[in-house]
């Protein structure tokens, strides 16, 4: 043989860069279930299934199209439970000329591929990951020199770089942005599309014996499994979403509804962080359905700034950042998770939604993982890496480099503002015009210092207070330190009376 392809989790796509110039008949594939990687979090046993059917899915393909893969199973006999030492195993056995691998997509995972290459000496031929859309270099140089980092300003640059609803020079629509059209709250009497739910097979089958043996502790259930687990599948899933719910993807895309999970929204992201879709087919073909006239401009344009900017310019900013990143705390913060992160055993009705939708789905959309776990972790001090581990572990979406700076910048403001340009704190009124979570809640979202008053009240207003030193001083947020001064001493008293109740019995919210 002459070549081995180490093919990783993440990287179940045919158009990869390190098999750009292979040769079925000369080279050979490794993928390898390790013990490694299903243990650095207790990742949700739906994010366990979806990944490793994906990838014997995957592998299947690979051998039909006439590859030939050497595929370790997490119980093989004598799996090591690495991802070198299974690359060193099968380098003695197969004695290749070169290993060739796509770059890693995770820190952790570059790191030892790195120290692997260094202590063997053996040709390790890592390619660039060619399927996000903005090379390191290109980031790179978009970063250069700039002061601040800002999402709409790279977006701006790959809308025009990519030709993506661009008439001309000019934006589609004559605006770049038409976020302010995007924030109608839901309600029940909305038409919800019903979403494509796929079948397990037995290889699927397989694999939730296997998680439901090895992983009985970790969370969530396998129960109800119907994530798409290859191409032609995930392809269904994107066509679904495109024909149903893209059109209303825009005006709904902030809201929140008791018992309805996924409202307008894609979920696509795992596919395509795993490689079974490819973000720029998904934006061409979400540009084609507005260009049909099938969609409107505010929806399609919504869908595309997510996966054209916002994942670009997290994945960006994840590379550039220092290594110690998710060990970022900004603010000081220091508490430990609360146990109901875990057991959605809470009062705080918003909450118990959103984890219990997590435990059940291993999704939760976007505002509710930024303005519901993500604004109650910020506001209430929540250490940010063990904030930042919990959101590893339950979304089937969750990999480093898209988790943590959603997590340890945009939603906890850990990383001083190099991702966001001021932390989202919010009170209840958020909620509440965004939900109607607060109708069927314990608490009383109108309230700020009763024993029934909604907690975000008035942690809200201590967060502001605890980190006034670091905050004050940024523009964006600076008048709401005027409001508070104007308040009357006593209610100010009696907002942080309440804030120290929260906290003090922060479990028992
Ligand atoms: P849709 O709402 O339909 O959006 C379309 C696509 O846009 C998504 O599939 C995704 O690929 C992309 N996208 C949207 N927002 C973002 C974003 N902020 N960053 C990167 N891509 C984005 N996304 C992950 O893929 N993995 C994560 O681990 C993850 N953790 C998050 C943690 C927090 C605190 C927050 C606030 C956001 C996080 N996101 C993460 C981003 C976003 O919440 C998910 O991508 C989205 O909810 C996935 O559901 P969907 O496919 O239905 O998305
Ligand atoms: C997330 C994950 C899990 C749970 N298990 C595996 C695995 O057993 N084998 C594998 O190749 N990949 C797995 N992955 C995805 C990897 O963590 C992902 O490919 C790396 O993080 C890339 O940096
Ligand atoms: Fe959440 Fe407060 Fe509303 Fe209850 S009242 S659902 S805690 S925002």
């Amino acid at each position: 043989m002459r070549h081995l392809i180490f093919i990783l989790g993440d990287q179940l796509s045919f158009n990869l860069s390190s098999l750009s110039d292979a040769d079925p008949k000369k080279d050979r594939i490794l993928m390898c279930e390790v013990a490694e990687e299903t243990g650095y979090v207790p990742h949700h046993k739906k994010k366990l299934v979806f990944i490793l059917s994906a990838m014997r899915h995957h592998a299947k393909v690979l051998q039909e199209q006439g590859w030939t893969v050497d595929y370790i199973k997490l119980d093989g006999p004598d799996n090591t439970g690495s991802f070198t030492d299974e690359l060193s195993r099968c380098v003695e056995r197969l004695s290749p000329e070169k290993v060739i691998l796509t770059e890693p997509s995770e820190r952790r995972v570059l790191k030892a591929f790195q120290s692997w290459q260094k202590q063997s000496d053996f040709s390790l031929d890592m390619r660039e990951d060619t399927r996000f859309l903005a090379s390191h270099e290109d980031f790179s140089k978009w970063a250069d020199g700039r002061k601040l980092y800002r999402m709409e300003h790279f977006y701006r640059e790959m809308r025009k770089d990519f030709d993506l609803l661009m008439d001309g020079d000019d934006p589609a629509g004559g605006e770049w942005n038409f976020d302010q059209e995007n924030r109608k709250p839901a309600s029940d009497d909305l038409f919800m599309p019903k979403r494509l739910k796929f079948e397990t097979d037995d290889i699927t089958k397989d694999v939730i014996k296997l998680v439901d043996d090895r992983f009985p502790e970790n969370f969530g259930s396998t129960d109800g499994f119907w994530f798409a687990v290859t191409k032609a599948d995930a392809e269904r899933a994107l066509d679904h979403f495109l024909d149903d719910a893209l059109s209303c993807f825009g005006d709904y895309q902030d809201a929140m509804l008791d018992g309805h999970a996924f409202l307008y929204h894609s979920l696509i992201s795992p596919y395509i962080n795993v490689g079974l879709l490819d973000p720029l087919e998904v934006c061409r073909k979400a540009e084609a359905v507005y260009r049909d006239g099938d969609a409107p401009i505010n929806a399609v344009e919504g869908f595309i700034r997510q996966i054209l900017g916002w994942r670009e310019y997290v994945r960006g900013i994840y590379w550039l950042a220092d290594d110690d990143y998710v060990h970022q705390n900004a603010l000081n913060a220091k508490r430990p998770l609360p146990g109901y992160f875990w057991s959605a055993d809470t009062r705080m009705n918003c909450v118990k939604q959103v984890i219990s939708q997590t435990r059940d789905e291993a999704y939760a959309h976007h505002i509710q993982r930024l303005m519901v776990t993500g604004v109650f972790s910020l506001i209430a001090g929540l250490d940010p890496h063990e904030v930042h581990e919990w959101y590893l572990a339950v979304y089937a979406d969750a990999f480093e480099w898209v988790e943590a700076p959603n997590v340890i910048g945009m939603a906890l403001y850990a990383d001083g503002g190099q991702l966001g340009s001021k932390p989202y704190a919010a009170s209840g009124a958020y909620i509440n015009r965004m939900s109607d979570y607060c109708k069927g809640c314990h608490y009383a979202v109108t309230k700020k210092t009763e024993e029934n008053a909604c907690p975000f009240n008035a942690l809200y207003w201590d967060f502001l207070v605890r980190n006034e030193d670091k905050l004050k001083s940024n523009g964006r947020i600076s008048r709401v330190y005027s409001t508070w001064q104007k308040m009357d001493k006593d209610k100010r008293d009696s907002i942080l009376k309440r804030a120290e109740d929260c906290l003090e019995n922060l479990e028992a919210l």
